[in-house]
């Protein structure tokens, strides 16, 4: 497989303004006929160029015609993807026909099959595999599409746009046709047929014009679609006010699928949903999937104008929509729940799993340079740190200058397909300001470090903060250029005063900040809100970390203070179990979290945040080379020990929390309660006393919502109760067998169970009636679990848990590549761990790139990773 390259972007030859699609949908085959309306583009001179269109190598194509001449195999060419026919006019009607086998498409890309509905994911290159076209973002058409098929067994018929005529055909057949006014490129192409059930609902838009709602789903799944459809009218209702975007056409559909790569999909009028982000009931999903749905259904309909009215130039610019949709989303979700508590969630991911790809062998800028499939780079790089480069322009330019900013953007490029600099230029064009190092954001891969040291001149009152900035390597980037950032920041006296508080803007290498008229020594709160995505390093004492844990105003910086504390003490209690010396829990910290849990005014939500422990992989991502071991011993001897030495005060906030009176509500405050309520039933259990099992079994028991009822089974499930743990997976079973979505979980949380045996148990679930090695999420509940979640087998000693996902990998591979490929992730670490382990994961990496016939996308992968 070939990569290609950004610098070698050229507009295309052919434009397409029109196009007609008809599908004659079977049980056995699918029936695609195109008529394209295809000109030479005017902005393109020179020689005509030969007509190029894409189309995947195994579609079969059985006419060909231009302005209704038909052509023979030998007046065109196949190969590599492309069909090639020379000599074209400047202006014709190309019409084609393709036959398609959607029962067979187990990539789930293209026209397939999900639970007996035919449904379509073309982004980013998966219209090429329904009919030849110039499948790339900036050529952009106008839509019309007809669909035909049996009507009892597909009586809903979609397309993108507005519906304009139907009718009955032979043999108990229907049909409808389906015009979208707004010119789009093929990847927001969509359709759906099958037998769904319907929640309808309508919403007025700000200029007051109607738009009917319509979210669809199989029929058992009916009574689960209410909270995507009131954060539907949330999310539009929000998108007007904020950034002045009004939905534009008369409907807007949403259809949920269970066999779906993604999390979501934003074609126009018509986006397509996995289950997993658009049903939500409170018996079925826990508070993290409530949260979920609201945030990705807010996020593809916020793609309407982000990605759709204003689209990519090419697949290098995906952040320039995805970036910025993932801005608008987590602002969305900040509005209506807890802003701090989203924004603790969004950097812990950030430090741990983007701050591991950038340091690893796919790092890569937010706009890439170069890719060989397009797939493997809707990463965490792409989506959440280019979320971060659009929020540092946010508080580079401040709220106001940001809307204007937008505004332009939207009002200069409405229609078009452009590129991240054309977003930063209208960002410079309504500040006046010169943005062109923030640009390297976008060019530049890795994460910055940046280093801050602080003198106190008592004479002059004078306070000095020098900031030092650095970026390491990442591949194909020796050496990288300062960054343009703003430091949010504030200054506090002992006492936890705020004295200061303002954003720096950081651009040199090494420089120097001076604040005056200080009366005594500040204590420094950095980075506030996480204003810039770095590592920052500043030597902070305990006492100065336990103050800001206590009184920092910005409830970002507290939290952030606390977890310091931890990381720092739990980086000291693994050098000690690597040197055979007994671990002691510290006084100070048992002291500061009993302080926490009897403030009886802090809120529940944030004092859960404070109080769980950094995370497995977190403290992977800061070590030197992971010692999987050590930091797993590590991090239950403190959770153990703190379980132990506060016990009457975990029992006092799961009693505070209890919420077993109150019905479910997915708001923030009752979500806060139940999350700081699970995490004492989790240091209650951690004590090992026989009540709080009891308590677990009660609250699994007795709880009428899923968020109790699985932390519960969880908390036992990974416990050594082993036989209350077999008793509570099998009555979860026999309670939830029949919801597929729940059995996800019932699969995910035996994959994490770190107790012994979990490679086996694994096995044996793979083979388990619940499990459908063709459904993604079923894979990444059970491969994707025990691979990411459970390092400690998943890293065994003995190579078998590499070994295992390798085999996964190559079986998937032939299947469905783009999952394959994502699956592989945890292998590409290999650098990372001692030598024992590097080296059997290698052997896997090696094993798979000696393989023949490896999809372009796990070829990209291996390759990469063994450089
Ligand atoms: N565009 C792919 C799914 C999403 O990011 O919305
Ligand atoms: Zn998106």
């Amino acid at each position: 497989p070939q990569a290609i390259y950004l610098e070698d972007y050229r507009p295309p030859a052919w434009l397409v303004t029109h196009t007609e699609l008809n599908f004659e949908l079977e049980e056995e085959q699918t029936l695609v006929r195109a008529r394209l309306n295809i000109k030479a583009n005017p902005e393109v001179s020179g020689k005509p160029e030969p007509l190029q269109l894409h189309g995947d190598d195994g579609m079969e194509l059985l006419r060909l015609s231009i302005d209704n001449q038909v052509l023979e195999p030998q007046d065109y060419r196949r190969e590599a993807g492309m069909l090639t026919i020379n000599n074209v006019p400047d202006q014709f009607v190309l019409e084609c026909v393709t036959r398609l086998l959607p029962h067979e498409n187990t990539a789930l890309e293209g026209l397939y099959k999900s639970d007996g509905m035919f449904c379509t994911q073309c982004e980013a290159e998966g219209f090429r595999r329904i009919t030849f076209f110039p499948d790339r973002p900036d050529v952009m058409s106008i839509f019309r599409t007809t669909l035909t098929a049996d009507k009892s067994q597909y009586p809903v018929l979609l397309s993108n746009g507005n519906p304009v005529a139907s009718g009955d055909a032979e043999e108990g057949r229907h049909w409808v046709t389906w015009e979208d006014p707004w010119p789009k490129p093929a990847y927001l192409f969509a359709l759906v047929a099958g037998d769904l059930a319907l929640l309808e609902d309508s919403f007025t838009t700000c200029s007051g014009r109607e738009v009917a709602l319509r979210i669809y789903a199989e029929h058992k799944d009916l009574d689960k679609l209410e909270y995507a459809m009131t954060s539907l009218k949330n999310a539009m209702r929000w998108d007007e006010e904020v950034y002045g975007r009004e939905y534009d056409l008369d409907i807007f559909m949403i259809v949920a699928v269970d066999f779906f790569n993604m999390g979501a999909m934003e074609n126009k009028g018509l986006n397509i949903f996995n289950t997993s982000c658009v049903l939500a009931h409170p018996k079925t999903t826990t508070d993290g999937g409530f949260q979920r749905v609201e945030g990705v259904v807010a996020h593809e309909y916020f793609h309407n104008w982000s990605g759709n009215r204003v689209t990519c130039r090419d697949w290098f610019q995906l952040s320039l929509k995805e970036g910025f949709t993932v801005f608008r989303d987590a602002e969305f979700s900040a509005d209506m729940n807890s802003r701090t508590v989203k924004r603790i969630e969004d950097v812990s991911l950030l430090r741990t799993a983007q701050f591991a790809e950038d340091a690893g062998p796919m790092a890569h800028p937010v706009r890439p340079e170069s890719f060989i499939e397009i797939s493997n780079f809707y990463t965490l790089t792409v989506y959440e740190k280019g979320a971060e480069v659009v929020r540092m322009l946010h508080n580079l330019l401040g709220p106001e200058l940001f809307r204007k900013g937008s505004d332009l953007y939207f009002e200069r490029h409405d229609g078009q397909a452009v590129t991240t600099d054309d977003f930063v230029a209208a960002m410079e064009a309504v500040s006046g300001r010169d943005l062109s190092q923030f640009r390297r954001w976008y060019s530049q891969a890795g994460t910055p470090r940046l280093n801050v040291t602080d003198r106190w001149d008592a004479d002059a009152g004078e306070y000095r903060l020098t900031v030092k900035q650095s970026c390491p390597p990442s591949p194909g980037q020796e050496h990288k250029q300062p960054y343009h950032l703003p430091l949010a920041y504030g200054l506090l006296d002992e006492a936890g005063r705020e004295l200061r508080s303002g954003v720096l803007e950081v651009r040199e290498e090494e420089e120097a900040f001076v604040f005056s008229g200080l009366e005594s020594r500040p204590v420094p709160s950095l980075l506030r809100a996480f204003s810039a995505p770095v590592k920052l390093e500043y030597d902070y004492s305990d006492e100065q970390l336990l103050m800001l844990l206590r009184h920092d105003t910005d409830g970002f910086n507290r939290w952030d203070a606390g977890q310091r504390v931890c990381v720092r003490l739990m980086q000291n209690l693994i050098r000690d179990w690597q040197n055979g010396q007994a671990l002691q829990l510290p006084a100070t910290l048992v002291e500061a979290w009993k302080q926490l849990l009897q403030d009886e005014a802090l809120d529940p939500a944030m004092l859960a945040q404070c109080l769980r422990l950094p995370s497995e992989a977190l403290l992977a991502e800061l070590a030197d080379e992971v010692d999987v071991v050590a930091i797993h011993e590590v991090r239950e001897f403190l959770r153990t020990s703190l379980a132990q030495a506060l016990e009457q005060q975990w029992l006092a906030a799961y009693q505070r929390c209890d919420t077993r009176d109150e019905s479910y509500s997915p708001d923030a405050a009752s979500i806060g309660r139940r999350s700081l309520k699970n995490l004492a039933l989790g240091y209650l259990m951690a004590t090992g006393a026989e009540p709080w099992l009891e308590l677990a079994r009660q609250q699994f028991e007795q709880s009428d919502n899923m968020t109790d009822q699985q932390a519960a089974l969880a908390l036992v499930a990974h416990s050594r109760h082993r036989e209350s743990a077999a008793e509570l997976l099998q009555q979860f079973y026999l309670q939830w067998q029949h919801e597929s979505l729940v059995m996800n979980q019932w699969l995910a949380v035996q994959a994490s169970d770190p107790t012994e045996g979990a490679l086996e148990r694994v096995q044996a679930l793979s083979e388990h009636p619940v499990f459908d090695a063709r459904n993604p999420n079923k894979l990444r509940s059970l491969v994707g679990a025990f691979c990411g979640q459970n390092p400690m087998h998943f890293h065994s000693e003995d190579g078998s848990g590499y070994a295992w996902l390798a085999d996964w990998v190559l079986r998937l591979d032939k299947q469905n590549p783009q999952v394959a490929a994502r699956l592989l992730t945890p292998l590409t670490r290999w650098k990372r761990y001692d030598k024992v382990r590097s080296a059997l994961m290698q052997k896997q990496l090696q094993r798979m790139m000696d393989t023949d016939d490896l999809s372009a996308d796990v070829y990209e992968v291996v390759s990469k990773s063994l450089v």
